[in-house]
């Protein structure tokens, strides 16, 4: 049954796009005027509600996993056949666009409707999977629920705990999972063939060149880190300025060093300061004690790991200086993931079938495939955006672009039936 071919109905493009942004809203966000959307809660469990009622519209199965990922199935023609896994991440930075994450489930959804509606199913199952915790917005890590799928995650994720004190575990029981089950979420790599990542580009390239799509060769390493900078709280009236451990001066000095460093040569080498806590936070007070993240990246994990060293040398050398008290903790740490060559090919040829100049390029942005990519091959599709502007409520795709991601992606998945049965034939 692998040779009827099925068109993507003109709509799935415009409904893609349309159930992104109903998901950027109350109650599947936390804020009224904007899309934040963390880690199990109420917000995340909404979304999955909504998502799980589209799995099975489309003509699949639905749970959650005991890590709260939301998991989607399309049987295939025998019962219990390991499957091609579509997905990507539900949860939000805070202040969010719509597209970045949900996107890539959307799609898988659309083209289980297309092959259900045309009544098709393949010797291997395809599964769409909505994972709970990518961004890492509420927990002091990140990609913790594909990093539970993977088999992955780290053996104290239950005690991780959030700016309220709140552990993974307390959490996980609060959404109604069980706490001590969250590692059984760990998936038999023998039930999984390989995983396909649609995501916006979150870049220029695609929008520069003009192409609605491109396939992904790798994806960036990166780093994170938990700095906290202690000095001593002061009365902004009394202590003269020679006199002070002001923590926050402190900081903002590393933060310019931080600067430069990320500055430095490879071009694709970053590092960013993105949240920052002063405390106490008062405006007569000398902040005493200020905690900031820091997240550095590059396309290979030596200029990465160099760029780190020098930044937590200076990130000491500025406190000593000061007499600052200083900590830096590493709280993730993923090296690069390059995708599998076979399914690259596959995904070009699926992408020039569609009468699209297929453009491999690398991503910047970290994704779950990262981390399946330790479980089964991976392969990614990036869909251009507006300005490349990502991680801001200003993120924008243009419906016919997804349209024709949606072509692509069916097109995929017709030349991977064709080939795995090649394989099994000549096996
Ligand atoms: O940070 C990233 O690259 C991704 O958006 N989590
Ligand atoms: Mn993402
Ligand atoms: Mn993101």
């Amino acid at each position: 049954m692998l040779n009827v071919q099925v068109q993507a109905y003109s709509g799935a493009g415009a409904r893609a796009v349309e159930r992104c942004d109903l998901l950027g809203l109350p109650p599947h966000s936390s804020v009224a005027d904007a899309l934040t959307r963390t880690y199990l809660t109420p917000a995340h469990k909404s979304a999955i509600v909504q998502t799980s009622h589209w799995m099975r519209e489309a003509g699949m199965s639905a749970r959650t996993d005991p890590a709260g990922n939301l998991i989607g199935r399309y049987e295939g023609l025998h019962e219990n056949a390991p499957a091609l896994i579509f997905g990507s991440h539900i949860d939000s930075v805070r202040n969010a666009g719509h597209y970045d994450g949900p996107l890539g489930i959307m799609l898988g959804i659309e083209c289980v409707a297309m092959l259900a509606q045309a009544g098709q199913r393949f010797p291997f199952a395809i599964e769409v999977i909505a994972f709970g915790d990518e961004e890492g917005s509420r927990f002091p890590t990140a990609m913790l629920t594909s990093r539970a799928f993977a088999g992955t995650a780290p053996v104290d994720a239950l005690a991780i705990c959030d700016t309220d004190g709140v552990s993974v575990h307390q959490a996980l029981g609060e959404f109604g999972l069980d706490p001590v089950a969250f590692f059984e979420a760990r998936r038999d790599p023998n039930s999984v063939i390989a995983f396909v990542e649609a995501h916006i580009e979150q870049g220029p390239v695609l929008e520069a060149e003009d192409l609605p799509v491109g396939m992904v060769t790798g994806i960036a390493s990166q780093l994170r880190y938990r700095a906290t900078l202690k000095g001593m709280a002061a009365h902004a009236g009394t202590a003269s300025m020679n006199l002070r451990s002001d923590a926050l001066t402190a900081a903002a000095q590393c933060v310019l060093a931080i600067e430069t460093v990320g500055g430095r040569l490879p071009p694709d080498l970053v590092a960013t300061v993105g949240r920052m806590v002063v405390i106490p936070n008062a405006p007569n007070v000398v902040p005493g004690e200020v905690r900031f993240t820091l997240d550095v990246r590059a396309g290979s994990q030596e200029a990465r790991n160099r760029a780190a060293d020098d930044i937590c040398a200076e990130i000491e050398r500025i406190c000593s200086e000061r007499g600052i008290e200083s900590l830096v903790e590493q709280m993730l740490d993923l090296p690069p993931s390059p995708c599998d060559p076979q399914l690259s090919a596959t995904m070009l040829a699926a992408i020039h079938a569609c009468g699209v100049h297929p453009r491999p390029l690398v991503s910047g942005a970290g994704h779950d495939a990262m981390i399946l990519s330790s479980l089964c091959p991976t392969t990614m599709l990036f869909l251009r955006c507006k300005g490349g502007i990502s991680h801001n409520p200003a993120e924008s795709v243009d419906p016919a672009d997804v349209q024709i991601a949606a072509e692509v992606l069916l097109e995929f998945i017709h030349r991977f039936a064709a080939e795995q049965q090649e394989t099994n034939l000549g096996a």
